[in-house]
């Protein structure tokens, strides 16, 4: 029997695509830098499913690509060329929320919103967000640890993962989704398992930890004159607002290029280098904490949002980066970690170390500012050409920095992961790698390079 045959046997004709057209959706990456064409897109319903196309997979010997909502960065969910897809998107039911605990069970193929929505309607907040909310699916998201704005308070997704269920490379299930908060009994498998980016199991459900419900919020963006400044604003917020929840950045080029993409006028009339985007949030109204943190930091010239519509019109200057790049061409996504110390040295030098690397690359550079977390986004050289990606990410080692903070490791990293990472911490990984998966089945070439398996 043949694999596709085999594969609809399994999740039905319907569900086993075949057709070029139809695949097409789950074959190309969001930025169009990353994909080529899979054997056949299942779309398997249950975990019991996932199961069987692993054994089936197994049998026949063809690697497979776990996807999500398809919105991962670094080319982890895409096919490399003659794999199986195995989109997990039709695991999308959401559990009722436990009020005691603050838990849910939600399936791997739930978008985060959806998830958001389910925490909200029970009283409770889901704890993460970031831009991707009404695409990305909580497997993935738990599979790369994303982050988001709100890292900063509540942590990576890690934080938010009771336990998990997870489909190994031998179609065994292994689970916990009981939400014992107290479970010491054995290795941490869930814990393995969260950004390891399908390269070890494919996560079918996840134990999420809700948080409170805060209703009261209030921004302010903040242009200011300098790298420095805005950590000066930062510790300035830590001082004297227990409520700040995200503390994102970005610079004038991209406010430029943001502002022109969504055709809007520019609602910020004092220009600057370098903007704040600060957000409180609490149960009562968080204002004057916030007010009193710009007072401290000597800042009178903020553009201050205390009302739903108006947050999200600051919040789409920041988050809009990601499409008003994507507009202007394919980018080479670097997503960084830079210790705050070195921030300014790092933006500074990366626009000229891009260019010197290939001559016309153009960098555009935002992030979260409480994590140290840069986006470097190269917009230039063609998708195959790594000099400026190389330059990049060897001054951030330069820096004591990480090649990878909230999207992973992807392809596209893969080569760096030992020069980051050290000799023995990589042996440690290859391991695990070979102790699960030990004919390579998994997401090949993702996080390690060749996993010589
Ligand atoms: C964000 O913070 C996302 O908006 C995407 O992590 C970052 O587009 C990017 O480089
Ligand atoms: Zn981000």
């Amino acid at each position: 029997m043949d694999l596709r045959q085999a594969l609809a046997n399994v999740v039905g004709e319907r569900h086993a695509l075949e057709d070029p057209e139809l695949r097409a959706p789950y074959e190309r990456d969001w930025t169009g830098r990353f994909g080529a064409p899979a054997t056949v897109v299942v779309r398997p319903a249950n975990t019991a499913e996932v199961a069987e196309v692993l054994r089936v997979c197994g049998d026949l010997g063809t690697t497979v690509v776990p996807q999500g909502g398809n919105t991962g960065l670094v080319g982890a969910s895409v096919p490399r060329g003659g794999e199986v897809l195995l989109s997990l998107a039709r695991l999308d039911t959401i559990g009722e929320v436990d009020e005691a605990l603050g838990q849910v069970t939600v399936g791997a193929g739930a978008t985060l919103a959806a998830l958001q929505a389910a925490c909200r309607a029970a009283g409770k907040d889901a704890g993460l967000d970031f831009a991707a909310r009404d695409s990305c699916t909580i497997g993935g998201v738990v599979a790369c640890d994303a982050g988001g704005a709100r890292a900063l308070r509540l942590g990576t997704a890690r934080a938010h993962v009771v336990g998990l269920e997870a489909v190994l490379a031998d179609g065994s299930v292994v689970s916990r989704l009981q939400g014992l908060m107290k479970d010491n009994a054995g290795y941490d498998l869930p814990a393995l398992l969260v950004g390891s980016e399908g390269t070890l199991g494919v996560i079918t459900a996840v134990r999420w930890r809700t948080t409170a419900l805060l209703g009261s919020r209030v921004a302010a963006l903040v242009p200011v004159a300098s790298v420095t400044a805005a950590a000066e604003l930062l510790a300035a917020l830590r001082a004297e607002a227990p409520s700040l929840d995200s503390c994102d950045f970005f610079l004038d080029d991209g406010l430029e290029l943001v502002v022109a993409y969504q055709q809007r006028s520019n609602p910020v009339r004092d220009r600057a280098p370098v903007y704040v985007l600060a957000e409180c949030a609490a149960r009562t109204d968080p204002t004057d904490e916030l007010a009193a943190a710009l007072e401290r930091a000597g800042i009178d010239d903020a553009l201050i949002a205390d009302d739903t519509t108006s947050r999200e019109g600051l919040w789409r200057l920041r988050e809009g980066h990601t499409e008003a790049i994507n507009a202007a061409g394919v980018p080479h996504k670097l997503d960084v970690g830079i210790p705050l110390a070195q921030l300014e040295r790092f933006l500074e030098a990366v626009p000229t170390i891009a260019a010197e690397a290939v001559p016309g690359t153009r960098a555009i550079l935002f992030g979260h500012l409480g994590d140290g977390n840069v986006h470097v986004n190269l917009l230039g050289p063609d998708p195959n050409d790594e000099r400026a990606d190389d330059a990049v990410l060897e001054f951030v080692l330069e820096c004591g920095g990480t090649i990878s903070a909230e999207h992973g490791v992807g392809i596209a990293k893969a080569r760096w992961l030992e020069r980051a990472r050290g000799e023995a911490e990589v042996a440690a990984m290859r391991a695990v790698k070979q102790a699960l998966d030990p004919a390579g089945l998994l997401n090949p070439g993702a996080v390690l390079v060749e996993a010589r398996v």
